[in-house]
């Protein structure tokens, strides 16, 4: 319903905007409806703005700069999730945000998500690991933000790593995990936002289960109009090339007839959470994985051989941008 009642505005924004995007002379691999770049009387130079930063970074930055940090997200739960309850005494969580050249207003909303919707009791740090970034807003313009992040709450530790040459994903996570000091190390894209109650649910699960490691659903975020798409929960897995790919739950969890309850997975898809000590004592994540995803089959497959076990957990959401040019798992559980 909420899609449809979407579909329906999208459309009659199109009207009014469809002689703008007949303006805009550039080819994509992938031809999409709509292109809004943040307004629909864009001069000239704004247009080839929009454009040059769309082609930098793969996303609609003219927009995300325009757009407010604290912008709010649909409740794309299942309704169950809303009547759920969850124990006052959670672990503590670090979130560990990975980058390279990423937009300044992108990195700085999943900065702000982050600390709005995340309990000050339970949140204890953020750790920034940069591996090796060249952009100069993300230098001088980036540390006033921390400071000023910093200045507003006197409880939360930020931390910074900054890698001295670019060490890759893999790598720089694991950059992540050694820096972290809380209980449940959450190691995330910076390309996300939170949504509401993301961190709860996760807690909840590797408190009854330190051998677990969880993760969120993720919405999409439309690299072009950093609008929310809803994806249903389903599992992480891989195709024999070990591409990752969804992949339907075991049989049992479609007999339980609650999508609220979380479903176990054979692997993850990059985004994790997990306790701290227990990610260390199974060897965190294979530095020496350098191909896209190979960490992530391979950490799936010790996670289960080492008598522990990977859930997605559906009532936690966090959105997360797929961007135009880079890497996309196959068959996106979207409604
Ligand atoms: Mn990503």
């Amino acid at each position: 319903m909420l899609l449809q009642a979407d579909r329906e505005l999208k459309a009659s924004q199109n009207t009014a905007l469809q002689a703008f995007w007949q303006r805009i002379h550039f080819n994509l691999h992938q031809v999409e409806e709509k292109r809004n770049w943040g307004g629909e009387n864009l001069s000239e130079d704004e247009q080839n703005e929009a454009q040059a930063l769309f082609e930098k970074y793969g996303y609609n930055v003219f927009l995300s700069d325009r757009l407010p940090l604290n912008r709010p997200l649909p409740d794309t739960r299942d309704p169950r999730c809303l009547k759920k309850t969850y124990p006052k005494d959670l672990p503590s969580i670090g979130v560990v945000l990975i980058y390279l050249d990423e937009a300044l207003s992108i990195l700085k909303r999943a900065i702000r998500s982050i600390i709005d919707r995340t309990p000050k009791s339970l949140l204890k740090e953020i750790i920034l690991v940069d591996d090796h970034s060249t952009n100069d807003d993300l230098k001088q313009d980036f540390d006033m933000y921390i400071k000023t992040i910093e200045d507003q709450n006197p409880g939360l530790l930020m931390t910074r790593v900054r890698h001295s040459e670019q060490l890759g994903l893999t790598t720089a996570r694991i950059s992540g995990w050694k820096a972290a000091t809380a209980d449940v190390v959450a190691i995330l894209d910076a390309h996300i936002e939170v949504h509401d109650l993301w961190a709860e649910p996760l807690l909840t699960q590797i408190k009854g289960d330190r051998k677990l490691i969880v993760s969120p659903v993720f919405d999409r975020i439309n690299y072009y109009d950093l609008d929310i798409v809803t994806y249903l929960p389903a599992s992480h897995a891989f195709d024999w090339a070990l591409w990752c790919m969804y992949e339907r739950f075991r049989p049992e969890w479609y007999k339980l007839n609650d999508p609220s309850l979380p479903g176990k997975s054979p692997s993850i898809m990059g985004i994790l959470v997990a306790d701290r000590t227990y990610l260390g004592e199974i060897g965190v994540l294979d530095g020496g994985m350098k191909v896209y995803g190979g960490e992530n089959v391979e950490l799936g497959i010790r996670v289960w051989t080492c008598g522990g076990s990977i859930e997605v957990v559906p009532c936690s959401k966090i959105a997360h941008i797929e961007r135009h040019h880079n890497h996309t798992c196959q068959t996106s559980p979207s409604q």
